[in-house]
């Protein structure tokens, strides 16, 4: 049986799947059960609403929402529910070049913030997501440990690929 999602993961459409699975399967890989659907503001405004309104009494913690263009969508859900919110700005077919985006997900009025990523950082949204579960469950917060000491011995191996490379260090003239 599958266990009670904790974080809600909505895009505006499926055209974003291949943008927001990252965050998915990060949060996957830290065994925090995830839902991952579409939920559009502009197309399903009601939709949306229930959405926001039932996400909080159905156990999630935390809501990723992606969208590209004129993108409401985590602004929207941000206005309606008291979960926090993480903002993944998508570079979409009907983006200019990506600011379009990435400014209607951030630029937020003050007092509903939206904790928002790179362009097209869903991962990073997902591992933000993990780090909030992380402040009450102590198997998410070492998980996460795991996975920052992970990354930091990756650079410490390059550190020693590059000094193999520039053993009397970098002078080319
Ligand atoms: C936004 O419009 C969606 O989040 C998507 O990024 C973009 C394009 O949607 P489609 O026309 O591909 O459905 O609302």
């Amino acid at each position: 049986m599958s266990k009670t999602p904790l974080v809600s993961i909505v895009m505006g459409s499926d055209s974003d799947l291949s943008v927001m699975e990252p965050a998915a399967d990060i949060l996957q890989q830290f065994n925090i059960p995830v839902e991952l659907t579409i939920v559009s503001a502009h197309r399903t405004p009601h939709r949306l609403i229930d959405f926001a309104t039932t996400a909080q009494a159905r156990g999630i913690k935390v809501i990723i929402a992606g969208a590209g263009g004129a993108a409401h969508l985590p602004g929207m859900i941000a206005s309606i529910t008291t979960l926090p919110v993480i903002g993944v700005p998508i570079k979409s077919s009907n983006s200019i070049d990506g600011w379009d985006s990435v400014l209607s997900i951030l630029q937020m009025p003050n007092g509903v913030p939206v904790a928002t990523v790179a362009l097209n950082a869903a991962r990073n949204a997902g591992i933000l997501a993990a780090q909030i579960i992380g402040t009450y469950s102590k198997e998410t917060n070492a998980a996460i440990h795991v996975y920052k000491t992970l990354l930091k011995e990756d650079v410490i191996e390059k550190v020693e690929t590059l000094k193999t490379k520039f053993p009397n260090g970098y002078d080319k003239r």
